[in-house]
């Protein structure tokens, strides 16, 4: 069925697609606008329109026909047919016009675009670059500097923004076409195509800035650079040769690693928040409560005051009650400060935060987030307080990082209304939610905590309860290995700079000493000794106990200058080092970058294929997910479990044998499910449990 109408209204062809859910330029509706602008051209209209139903313009190329055999008509030839169109077209743009349906409005000679609509060139975050003119015709119509931001950053401009920079040339409110049609019969439109306009100026000065940019905002990725190499060949090249050049980079990059790694990324991110078969009637969600004003319940209470859900603050000592309460204010006033927000929205934002102290005052609100000390006794104290004070119906969540969720469930009269939402920190940015799904948690309850994960903008990955559930789970071997590379040989700063240039966000011995050396400390003491390697740990130990805690009592693992968080190697450590490895007998060797990032990578790879086969994830690509949106994984790798698949998992078992052979069994014996797709074919990312 085709996917694009025409009819012609009042001397104006009207073109219009439709292709839910957001309209993607699949090969149906490729042909469609082909046809259709065919027939634009024969109609005798005095001008065209495109524009296209549902909730969006188009959404870009249809990324799930990429690696696949290309479909004629390919998107630069309908393009080409747009521009060559003998009566001029309009754009009528609503929703997002995005990647190849930005393309399609440069193709035409106007761009109308209603006030809330958005428009954009995100290919370099699916690790390509424009591939149907973007990068040649962008620069055509805006400022070179302008088009570079939007090309090399990936990020959409609004209605407002477009008009000033000239991508677009009218702004309406209303419906896209109605608008349109009324731009169309308002003047005396006229062919202005872009590629017939003479090359962009060249601006070295530019080229620099974005390169500059793209390698320290967007270290380790190819497309940036590329997409500026596009750019400049737009300057040095016309058109015809500008585009050859851009298609060539395009097609060179859709073919790459970085590339099938994003757009596996941008599939897996959704995948992450569908749950089979969750039917379940939505519950309100419209009034919150936070227990605990510390760190992580201010940070959670600020996300759903930025979603505009009421939240009340819980705390019983007034100091800390009214700390709390000043870390969510001084959240607020600095996007104030920043120009995030307006006037009007700060003060919105301020009239939904309260605080509370007494248990009655939360009678009637529908879901409350426990977020204090991570004790279980402390814990399971306050759901019994909650389960009497809290409406029958709400739900009851848990912040917990490690503990068991069903215990604390255990302790209510509504286990099915009990689950876990584990914030990353600060949670008002991070986007993972870790949602701890316990044996008794009703649907209703999981549905609830997927439609608050949206409404708060989060990323939702279901975890079932176990120690850690999936994130800090498997970070744990990551720290371990770390840990055990420095009495081994490997100085923190080595080992930090190998993980920073696999494409880490920081090393773990930077991170750890910015959390704070003593809170890993104070929980390895409630812990059971099976959790951990105490020979890792013994240096982090050794710290506390000297009073050293990281960059909070300036120096831990690193010393830091007064007032500075940059940390510097301190022989003072590196001779405790020396004194630790001789304690534990441990002759100290060189250790290469390459075995410093094997071991705590594959020690994640190893830990997430026993999560997977236990069930704690629902699925390979759901622990990418937490790794990518919960600890800073390099995007453009895909994800612990989709790298050691790139990696090849014969080779990765290979090399977890080798580390078994060396370190022992008791860590490195390879993961049951690894060594069973290593053997019989299968990937990490694709299994489900
Ligand atoms: N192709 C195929 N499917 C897509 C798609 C696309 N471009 N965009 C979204 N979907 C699916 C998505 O997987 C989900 O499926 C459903 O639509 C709703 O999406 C030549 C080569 C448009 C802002 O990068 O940013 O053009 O899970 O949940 O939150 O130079 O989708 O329902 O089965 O995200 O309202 C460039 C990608 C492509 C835009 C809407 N374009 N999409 O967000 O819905 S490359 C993009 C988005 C390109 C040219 C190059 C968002 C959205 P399902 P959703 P949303």
């Amino acid at each position: 069925m085709n996917p694009v109408a025409t009819r012609l209204d009042d001397g104006v062809f009207v073109i219009i697609a439709d292709n839910p859910p957001v309209n993607a330029l699949s090969q149906a509706v490729r042909d469609g606008l082909m046809r259709a602008i065919g027939a634009a051209a024969d109609s005798g209209a005095a001008c065209a329109v495109i524009a296209c139903a549902g909730r969006t313009f188009f959404s870009g190329a249809d990324i799930t026909e990429f690696g696949k055999p290309p479909k004629a008509p390919s998107l630069p030839e309908v393009i080409d047919a747009i521009e060559a169109c003998p009566i001029p077209v309009i754009a009528a743009i609503h929703g997002a016009a995005l990647g190849g349906g930005l393309e399609v409005a440069l193709g035409c000679d106007y761009r109308m675009m209603v006030s809330s609509a958005r428009a954009g060139l995100p290919e370099v975050t699916l690790g390509i670059i424009p591939g149907a003119g973007g990068t040649q015709r962008l620069p055509r119509l805006i400022a070179l500097s302008e088009a570079l931001e939007m090309i090399v950053t990936g990020k959409p401009v609004s209605a407002a923004r477009a008009l000033e920079t000239g991508l677009a040339d009218h702004v309406a409110e209303g419906e896209a076409l109605a608008a349109a049609l009324a731009f169309a019969r308002s003047g005396k439109l006229e062919k202005r195509p872009l590629g017939a306009r003479p090359s962009p100026a060249a601006d070295d000065k530019a080229f620099a800035a974005w390169r500059g940019h793209a390698e320290t905002r967007m270290r380790g990725q190819i497309a940036p650079q590329r997409a500026i190499d596009a750019v400049q060949a737009a300057c040095a090249l016309g058109t015809p040769d500008g585009l050859a050049k851009e298609r060539e980079i395009f097609l060179d990059l859709v073919t790459g690693a970085q590339s099938r790694a994003l757009r596996y990324a941008f599939f897996a991110e959704r995948a992450a928040s569908k749950i089979a078969g969750l039917a379940a009637e939505p519950l309100p969600l419209d009034r919150a409560a936070v227990i605990g004003a510390g760190t992580m319940g201010a940070g959670i209470a600020a996300a759903f005051m930025n979603a505009g859900i009421p939240v009340a603050l819980f705390d019983q000592n007034p100091e800390a009650l009214a700390a709390g309460l000043a870390r969510i204010a001084a959240i607020r006033d600095g996007d104030l400060a920043k120009g995030r927000i307006g006037e009007a929205e700060h003060s919105r934002r301020a009239g939904l935060v309260s605080g509370v102290s007494g248990y009655d005052e939360l009678k009637g609100v529908d879901l409350v987030i426990e977020a204090v000390f991570e004790d279980m006794d402390v814990k399971k104290a306050v759901f019994a307080e909650l389960d009497k004070a809290v409406k029958p119906g709400a739900i009851l969540a848990t912040n917990t990082s490690y503990l068991d969720v069903n215990e604390i469930a255990s302790v209510t009269g509504r286990p099915g209304s009990v689950l876990g939402l584990h914030f990353f920190s600060p949670a008002h940015i991070m986007r993972l939610l870790e949602i701890v799904q316990a044996d008794r948690t009703s649907d209703a309850a999981l549905a609830a905590a997927l439609t608050l994960a949206k409404r708060l903008g989060k990323t939702p990955v279901v975890a079932r309860v176990g120690h850690g559930f999936i994130g800090n789970r498997m970070l744990s071997g990551y720290g371990r290995e770390a840990g055990l590379l420095a009495i081994e040989g490997a100085s923190p700063q080595d080992i930090d700079a190998a993980l920073y240039d696999f494409g880490m966000p920081m090393g773990p011995f930077a991170m750890a000493d910015m959390a704070g050396l003593d809170i890993g400390y104070s929980m390895r003491r409630k812990l059971d000794p099976s959790h951990y390697e105490p020979r890792a740990t013994a240096l982090h130990d050794r710290l506390v106990e000297m009073g050293r805690k990281g960059q909070k009592t300036g120096a831990g693992i690193y010393a830091y200058a007064p007032g500075s968080r940059a940390p510097k190697p301190d022989p003072e450590v590196e001779a405790l080092i020396e004194q630790i490895a001789a304690e534990q007998g441990v002759k100290r060797r060189r250790i290469g970058a390459d075995e410093i990032v094997d071991r705590c990578i594959l020690a994640l790879v190893n830990e997430g294929a026993k999560v997977l086969a236990e069930g704690v994830a629902r699925s390979g690509s759901d622990i990418d997910v937490v790794y990518l949106h919960g600890y800073g994984f390099p995007r453009w790798r895909g994800g612990p479990m989709f790298h050691a698949d790139e990696r090849g998992l014969k080779e990765v078992l290979a090399r977890i044998e080798s580390f078994a052979a060396a370190h022992g069994p008791r860590w490195w014996a390879p993961a049951p499910l690894l060594t069973e797709l290593a053997t019989k074919g299968g990937r990490l990312s694709e299994y489900s449990s």
